[in-house]
């Protein structure tokens, strides 16, 4: 029985989801022991230095150098923290999105644009390759600025009710904003990632079950924010092929006209 079990978490749906589950509940637990321990000194110090207990101020303080011992301790440990666990095992997870991203072209690649107030998906269309976007383009039947000269965005397709993913791929998104700083985050997958102006970041994960859910803007972004919802589905990979390939199909139709 994990700690989180009492917060009300909802269910994990991503393969890496369980370690951050388990790395907030040792957080939990590390937070916990903290909170004992310093209220008891604190207790403790309160009782010690009573002015009942110690009428005359000392003026010389303390004079040995154990604290300063236990300072450069703790800096020792936490640089074997940082230093031998924090840094590869970050290294470990970047390194295996450059695996992922080398060993499967066919892994789903989706843009997610964020603007105040909702999401845009840009998917790159049978032939996975993204046509070229320019901000200067958008206009109001071209809310993303694909840039109608470049072939490669003849079968790409937006979607602005809803992210459709594929269950059992590794989905890799691709995040950027139009405006001020957002936040796209997925709950049940736990992550979330940044949208900056000006940069396009990847986030990527395994959904390992089917689901229904919503995405939210985890960065306070101006005054409606916490409108800013969208929904989420998860579907098995051969109904997800199938509408990703008539939707670029549409769109190729609707262009040779
Ligand atoms: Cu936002």
């Amino acid at each position: 029985m994990s700690i989180l079990d009492y917060f009300g978490l909802p269910e994990n749906y991503s393969q890496h989801g369980e370690q951050v589950d388990q790395m907030n509940s040792v957080i939990t637990w590390l937070m916990l022991v903290l909170f004992v321990g310093w209220t008891a000194f604190f207790l403790i110090t309160l009782f010690k230095f009573w002015h009942k207990r110690s009428p005359k101020a000392s003026y010389s303080g303390v004079t040995n150098h154990v604290s300063s011992h236990l300072e450069i301790g703790v800096v020792i440990v936490e640089a074997v923290f940082l230093l031998g666990f924090a840094f590869p095992l970050w290294a470990e997870r970047t390194d295996k999105f450059e695996r992922v991203v080398a060993n499967d072209p066919d892994a789903p690649r989706i843009r997610v644009i964020g603007q105040q107030y909702s999401w845009t998906y840009h998917y790159p269309g049978n032939d996975g390759v993204f046509g070229r976007t320019d901000n200067t383009l958008i206009t109001g039947d071209n809310p993303l600025g694909i840039d109608s000269s470049d072939p490669n965005g003849d079968d790409d397709f937006i979607s602005t009710s809803e992210l459709k993913i594929p269950v059992g791929r590794d989905c890799i998104l691709q995040v950027t904003s139009k405006d001020v700083i957002h936040n796209f985050a997925i709950v049940p997958m736990r992550i979330q990632q940044d949208c900056i102006p000006g940069k396009e970041i990847p986030m990527w994960f395994k959904p390992v079950k089917e689901l229904s859910t919503y995405v939210v803007c985890a960065q306070l972004c101006g005054e409606k924010h916490a409108d800013m919802k969208g929904s989420m589905e998860v579907v098995n990979a051969e109904e997800y092929y199938k509408w990703a390939k008539q939707r670029s199909d549409d769109e190729l139709a609707k262009k040779k006209k």
